[in-house]
């Protein structure tokens, strides 16, 4: 089974809408095997966002993501990733659509909610980047069944 990360930004969490996210991959099918509320330093800021060091909303972006709490999540399922890519929808809010989480509550590309990991192996960096293993549960939900043939 796929895994993935995502985190509800701190503009997320000030708006209300972690209740509402989780709710939308739990809907979805996903099974939730890692979840946390921080403070995020800015080393780790800076290092989850390292690729994009050189862009000049940069230092906008780290400064953001450490001014309020963070929902840090590790999400699992066939397909997660490329999934939970779609369900959070495209990076500007304006330009995603109608039923995405960003398109439905957001409308400036700074303050887009949720960050969501674009491939397996930034999946598995970011994991590994934002939890310890034993942070982690495997577990296998009763509705396996009725959600895999
Ligand atoms: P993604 O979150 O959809 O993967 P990326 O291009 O990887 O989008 O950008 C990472 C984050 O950086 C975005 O989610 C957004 O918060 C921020 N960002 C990207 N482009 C801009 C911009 O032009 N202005 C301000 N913030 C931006
Ligand atoms: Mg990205």
């Amino acid at each position: 089974m796929e895994r993935t990360f995502l985190a509800i930004k701190p503009d997320g969490v000030q708006r209300g809408l972690v209740g509402d996210i989780i709710c939308r991959f739990e809907t979805k099918g996903f099974t939730l095997v890692g979840l946390k509320l921080m403070k995020v330093s800015r080393e780790l800021a800076e290092q989850h966002y390292g690729v994009h060091r050189e862009r000049p909303f940069f230092a906008g972006l780290v400064d953001f993501i450490i001014s309020a709490p963070v929902v840090a999540m590790v999400w699992e399922g066939d397909g997660v990733i490329a999934s939970a890519r779609k369900l959070i929808g495209a990076t500007n809010p304006l330009m995603s659509d109608v039923g995405t989480i960003r398109g439905d509550y957001g409308v400036s590309i700074g303050r887009n909610i949720i960050h969501g990991s674009d491939a397996p192996e930034t999946a598995q960096q970011e994991i590994s980047l934002w939890f310890k293993e034993e942070e982690l549960v495997s577990w296998q939900p009763t509705s396996t069944p009725w959600l895999y043939e």
